[in-house]
């Protein structure tokens, strides 16, 4: 029996370790991300679909918009879903130029951004995205993680959770 349980306690603290681990994996935050409008064809007017493009990614807040193109081209607005089809930026919310504009998403719902040279709106350079809440890690359900003092009880009982599905297995087995 006493071989018995050095065996049982040297599983039960690979099962902590393994269970350790999977709680440190959901509780890391989930990374906010630096999203490239328009991915490898950038921010410029060559009939890329920006709308197409918006269908295939996703936007959460914590993540950034980046924006890179020639600024002597081209600029970035955000406006209103109203100034957004008449391709104003007359009213725009925000407007940037610099070539490399980094937009934090900071709050769920819906933006609007439309570039104001010439026809370019018109001509594509117009996309709406819908920001979704940023994903947070789900909480364990009933197990509760070794802080202090109590790791002789939750130690006992891992072996006595390994000892039940020993015995689950057992009865399977014969
Ligand atoms: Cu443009």
């Amino acid at each position: 029996m006493a071989i018995n349980g050095i065996s049982i306690e040297a599983k039960s603290l690979t099962l902590m370790l393994a269970l350790v681990t999977f709680m440190y994996l959901l509780s890391s935050p989930v990374e906010a991300r630096d999203i490239i409008v328009g991915g490898d064809n950038m921010w410029t007017l060559n009939g890329f679909n920006y709308t197409t493009w918006v269908k295939g990614e996703k936007f959460a807040v914590g993540d950034n918009l980046v924006f890179k193109y020639n600024r002597t081209a081209h600029d970035v607005n955000m406006v209103s879903g109203i100034a957004f089809k008449n391709c104003s930026a007359e009213n725009s919310l925000a407007s940037f130029s610099t070539g490399n504009d980094i937009v934090p998403l900071n709050m769920t719902g819906n933006m609007w951004f439309l570039c104001s040279f010439g026809q370019h709106c018109s001509k594509g350079m117009k996309f709406k995205i819908t920001v979704l809440a940023a994903e947070t890690p789900i909480e364990p359900p009933t197990a509760t993680a070794p802080t202090t003092g109590d790791a002789p009880s939750i130690a006992s009982a891992a072996s006595t959770f390994m000892v039940v599905i020993f015995a689950v297995l057992g009865i399977f087995l014969l």
